[in-house]
């Protein structure tokens, strides 16, 4: 049995530990790693007229497969529907939404184009893996071809509920094509919820006894995986990082004042700008802590070409600078900004400095960060984590500081209480949620849903609708 996984993007493979920031690269790299296989899907180049047959490179275990796009789809697919449409509705911000029907027509055509070329080279035994929200219609895809194998979906960002999804203009076409999955993975419980009773309103897909769903003559699992990290390896770095030069720069120039960290994508999900002024709040609230702290953003560059991440991108600037400005001295500046990505291991080393990992999202599907940073803690004198609430982490990780992030003072509160939380309790705190970690690291994550997929059984004969053909055509007449 082979186990072949389809994302929007594929790394390279010699980019190691260096690859580009984001969470699924790294828990797919890690997962596929331990089994081996094939990985498809979007070299993120483009090109003129872009070869069907995928190139494929072949490392250790893994066989990475890309193909191009051309300019137009990847404005319409990447950056116009999938980034514009998918991503704010499903992080509950309809506001940021620009919908347009060639978008969705670019979205549904990209799809068809990635799986006829996967669809050639499948084996028979071969388990399919999809990834994340660019790929939703991609199994109603190869049901179409004919492609019986298991297919799973793995969703890594939030599902909202329907009276928000319900608002996508293309959005009873995209649950109807879940029906082609044979087990659909969310985040949280909530997420599944959402999903399942989204399903239910807008497809007439009933619950059986089992709790699975059947859906125009399939069954589909719909259930929770809350993904995880490498623990060992995150400790193992941060172990190590005091030989690496620019972590040793680092606590040179902090000397003996206390570090608070936040590590994020550029993205307007995960509260940049509001973390940074609830910063500035809890350094007006203390003022003996001025001079003593610092806030460590390190924030790579990320969908530049969207505006939304552009505008973002300015505002985090002039927050930076007004607070700085206000309230920085010769020999202190508030906030550092960072702009690059770091590879893991310096990551690691970064995270272990800090005695507060700052992790506020306004919402969010899990957030690695948030395990990242406890599990490069040291057991004898660890950093403590403040949480969103509205992370996908908060679940399971109830002994970080939760905090509401709307709410500024209450996070600059508990940037204060972070700072002064005893020994004692630090060490405590931190145990469980190691603990909690390791019980579902990211091999438990893959193994646990990849497990239950083999475990899904199909009925037969698919009467699917055929989605992405007769959508892509209407939009396109349109
Ligand atoms: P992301 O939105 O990318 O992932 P997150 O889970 O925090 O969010 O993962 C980010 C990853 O990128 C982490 O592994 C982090 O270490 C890395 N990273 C961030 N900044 C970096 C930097 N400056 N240098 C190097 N690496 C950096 C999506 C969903 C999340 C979900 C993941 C996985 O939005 O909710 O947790 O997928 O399912």
């Amino acid at each position: 049995m082979r186990l072949v996984v389809v994302s929007n993007r594929v790394p390279s493979p010699r980019a190691g530990e260096k690859a580009a920031a984001g969470g699924l690269a790294v828990a797919l790299r890690d997962a596929l790693r331990e089994r081996g296989g094939l990985w498809f899907g979007w070299s993120g180049g483009v090109s003129e007229t872009p070869e069907r047959t995928p190139r494929t490179i072949v490392h250790g275990q893994i066989a990475y497969e890309q193909v191009d796009l051309t300019a137009i789809d990847r404005q319409e697919y990447y950056l116009g529907f999938a980034n514009r449409v998918l991503w704010p509705s499903m992080h509950y911000r309809l506001g940021l939404t620009e919908f347009s029907r060639d978008d969705f027509a670019g979205y549904l055509r990209v799809n068809r184009m990635l799986a006829e070329s996967l669809a050639q080279r499948l084996r028979s035994d071969d388990i399919i893996w999809i990834h994340d929200y660019h790929l939703l219609p991609f199994a109603s895809v190869l049901r179409e071809l004919g492609v019986k194998n298991r297919i799973g979906y793995f969703h890594h960002i939030p599902w909202p509920p329907i009276e928000v999804f319900g608002a996508i203009p293309a959005g009873r076409h995209l649950l109807e094509a879940m029906g082609a999955y044979d087990l659909v993975g969310l985040q949280t419980a909530t997420d599944a919820g959402n999903l399942v009773r989204g399903l239910i309103e807008t497809t007439g897909a009933a619950m059986d006894r089992r709790g699975r769903l059947r859906m125009a003559g399939r069954t589909v699992r719909v259930d929770a995986f809350p993904i995880g990290i490498d623990v060992d390896d995150f400790r193992r770095f941060a172990d190590r990082a005091s030989g690496l030069r620019l972590v040793r720069q680092m606590a040179q120039s902090l000397g003996d004042r206390r570090l608070v960290i936040g590590v994020d994508r550029l993205d307007y999900s995960k509260g940049i700008v509001e973390r940074i002024e609830a910063f500035e709040r809890f350094l007006v609230a203390n003022p003996q802590q001025r001079g003593r702290s610092i806030l460590l953003q390190i924030t790579p560059e990320s969908r530049a070409e969207v505006p939304e991440y552009a505008e973002l991108g300015q505002r985090i600037d002039q927050a930076v600078g007004r607070i700085n400005g206000a309230h920085g001295g010769l020999d202190w500046t508030p906030v550092r900004f960072v702009k690059r990505a770091f590879s893991r291991p310096v990551l690691a080393g970064l995270y272990r400095h800090a005695a507060v990992g700052l992790v506020t999202p306004m919402r969010d599907g899990m957030n690695l960060v948030a395990k990242e940073y406890v599990a490069a803690q040291d057991p004898a004198d660890p950093g403590v984590l403040v949480l969103s609430r509205f992370a996908g982490a908060a679940r399971q990780m109830p002994d970080a500081l939760i905090v509401n992030p709307f709410d500024k003072s209450e996070v600059a509160e508990a940037i204060q209480t972070a700072l002064c939380l005893p020994l004692e309790e630090r060490r405590e705190r931190h145990a469980r949620l190691v603990a909690g970690l390791e019980a579902r690291d990211v091999s438990w994550w893959a193994g646990s849903y990849l497990a239950a997929l083999s475990r899904a059984r199909r009925r037969a004969k698919p009467k699917l609708r055929t989605v992405a053909r007769s959508e892509a055509d209407r939009f396109a007449a349109a």
